[in-house]
């Protein structure tokens, strides 16, 4: 059985978090793992409001010890960190690794804009993730924050991030501009960039009109890391999870007023 392994937050809506990736994995036929990170709850008598709440040091290493010396993933996610404890461990266990297939979500937003949850991890994230990976999957707002550039609204300043972060340690990366990058510069397709190291590729989609995008980020990363423990190559994986995210978001749904995630599932019926 192939086998991949999620190091993550808990979304207790369902819709992100490695929530998002146990059911993506399923979907591509692996078996799922997962290291919680920190468990995130949303208030339905305070508008929604985001609470986070980490797990300890020694609850975290237990569960990575579980994964890492009792089974030995294929592959390996990573989603939201939370804490610099939970950095460094994700970093001890990913390097001593021998089967290093490593996919970096640097997930920094909830909303996939805004502010930074934790604008103090970021330079810690970057210095110890980010050279361990095998790729990594910003979207827009991540990617200006790794690569230390102003806001990205055009496919140039997307390419010239992909180099910086590149250059920074990263062995390819994928910037997930999606349907903010549309809205931002007027295109009419939803626009995500591959860059390998050497050469930069758009991959395009046509742009699904749907405001219930919850966990889009989480997975498309976490197609990309079943992808890569099924043993594609960085490019097969990131085509075929761009197939699998427009598949979801045009099943996507409304779960209450405030929130609607994608449906992993709906490529069932279109593959
Ligand atoms: O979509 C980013 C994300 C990642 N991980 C967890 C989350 C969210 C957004 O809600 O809750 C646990």
């Amino acid at each position: 059985m192939i086998k991949a392994a999620t190091i993550a937050g808990s979304d207790a809506s369902g819709g992100a978090g490695l929530e998002a990736d146990l059911k993506t994995f399923e979907e591509y036929g692996v078996y799922g793992m997962a290291a919680v990170t920190l468990i995130a709850t949303m208030d339905p008598h305070n508008n929604w409001a985001h609470a986070v709440f980490p797990l300890e040091e020694k609850v975290l290493r237990a569960q990575l010890e579980t994964i890492f010396a009792g089974i030995g993933p294929d592959a390996v996610k990573t989603g939201m960190l939370g804490s610099s404890y939970a950095i460094e461990l994700a970093r001890e266990y990913i390097s001593a690794h021998k089967n290093r297939t490593y996919v970096l979500d640097p997930v920094m937003v909830c909303k996939g804009a805004g502010e930074a949850l934790h604008p103090e991890l970021n330079r810690d994230l970057e210095k110890k993730l980010l050279p361990l990976c095998t790729v990594v999957t910003p979207n827009l707002f991540e990617a200006a924050q790794l690569a230390g550039t102003d806001e990205i609204t055009t496919k140039e300043q997307m390419e010239t991030a992909a180099r910086i972060i590149a250059d920074k340690g990263a062995k390819n990366v994928f910037i997930k501009g999606g349907s903010k990058l549309a809205a931002a510069s007027g295109l009419s397709c939803a626009s995500d960039l591959f860059y390998d190291g050497t050469s930069a590729e758009f991959i395009e989609s046509p742009l699904i009109a749907t405001e219930w995008t919850h966990g889009a980020g989480c997975t498309v990363a976490a197609a990309v890391t079943a992808g890569l423990a099924r043993s594609f190559s960085v490019r097969e994986a990131v085509l075929l999870a761009k197939k699998f995210i427009t598949e979801s978001l045009s099943a996507s749904f409304q779960l209450n007023r405030w929130v609607g995630p994608g449906n992993p599932s709906a490529w069932r019926k279109a593959f």
